[in-house]
């Protein structure tokens, strides 16, 4: 995908505060994980993209993780409705941001949905059904996704958190999986890298301009993708992973890409 800005946001001094299953087995290092942030943006910055970086916001210790919040379709922002209570009103906050990137639309009570449920493959959207996002809440994206020429369907979230915790669309035709997305039959078309349940973290690799970034830690899932013969960076994002985030949680990427005539739904 090519992607020509981004909004990233700070986290807070209490990040440590936020939503993860993993335990807090050490003190939260703040300056770390501003450091890792840091040079997220800087990576992104040098892959061409320009950054709008907003500052921490302190009621919400989860809110650096802003691809939850809003998902970007050309010519258009789309704030969700987080499924986890606490991170509801993080929409808020960033919704006068999202105003100048492109008409905005919103999803609705009843409806649920978390950004990491939502992936982008070229001209389709696969929507993840979690524990963050309700059919109610795919449906409304899906309508959106609709208008503006694009195709989508959903996929039931078969393992970690969000979707794009376990699969991720990494080549023209290859995603990069977790085992559990293997044999899934919205991925049938697809050539697949799998990943091992030792480095599951890894699954989250974003591709950014034709560059894989790619968590630092995890050397299997790293040469298994020199094959595709893209340039990789790894980054160190350890403080973020503890919170059950990933790379492409940290961004909100806005695609140059044209809207496409091919409208489908399956
Ligand atoms: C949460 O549980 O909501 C955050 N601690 C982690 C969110 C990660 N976001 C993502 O995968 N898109």
């Amino acid at each position: 995908m090519q992607f020509s800005q981004a909004i990233t946001r700070r986290p807070g001094a209490n990040y440590r505060q936020g939503i993860t299953t993993v335990p807090l087995d050490r003190a939260p290092d703040h300056a770390r994980i501003l450091e890792q942030h840091a040079a997220y943006v800087k990576t992104l910055v040098g892959l061409g993209l320009r950054v709008t970086e907003l500052a921490p916001e302190h009621d919400f210790p989860d809110a650096y993780f802003v691809e939850d919040v809003a998902v970007m379709l050309a010519g258009a922002a789309v704030l969700t409705r987080p499924g986890a209570p606490s991170r509801l009103g993080e929409v808020a906050r960033i919704a006068p941001v999202l105003k100048a990137f492109g008409d905005l639309e919103e999803i609705r009570e009843p409806g649920l949905l978390d950004g990491g449920d939502v992936l982008q493959a070229a001209d389709h959207f696969f929507i993840g059904l979690s524990g963050r996002t309700n059919a109610e809440g795919a449906r409304q994206l899906g309508e959106i996704i609709e208008k503006r020429g694009f195709s989508w369907s959903t996929v039931p979230v078969a393992a970690a958190l969000h979707l794009k915790s376990g699969v991720n669309h990494v080549g023209d035709e290859t995603l990069l999986v977790l085992a559990a997305y293997a044999r899934v039959p919205a991925f049938a078309d697809y050539s697949k890298i799998l990943v091992s349940p030792q480095e599951a973290p890894a699954a989250n690799t974003v591709a950014v301009n034709g560059t894989l970034l790619v968590p630092m830690g995890f050397p299997r899932t790293r040469k298994a993708l020199e094959a595709l013969g893209r340039p990789i960076i790894e980054l160190d994002i350890s403080e973020v992973i503890r919170m059950d985030g990933g790379l492409s949680c940290m961004s909100d990427r806005k695609s140059t890409r044209l809207n496409s005539s091919h409208v489908s739904q399956s």
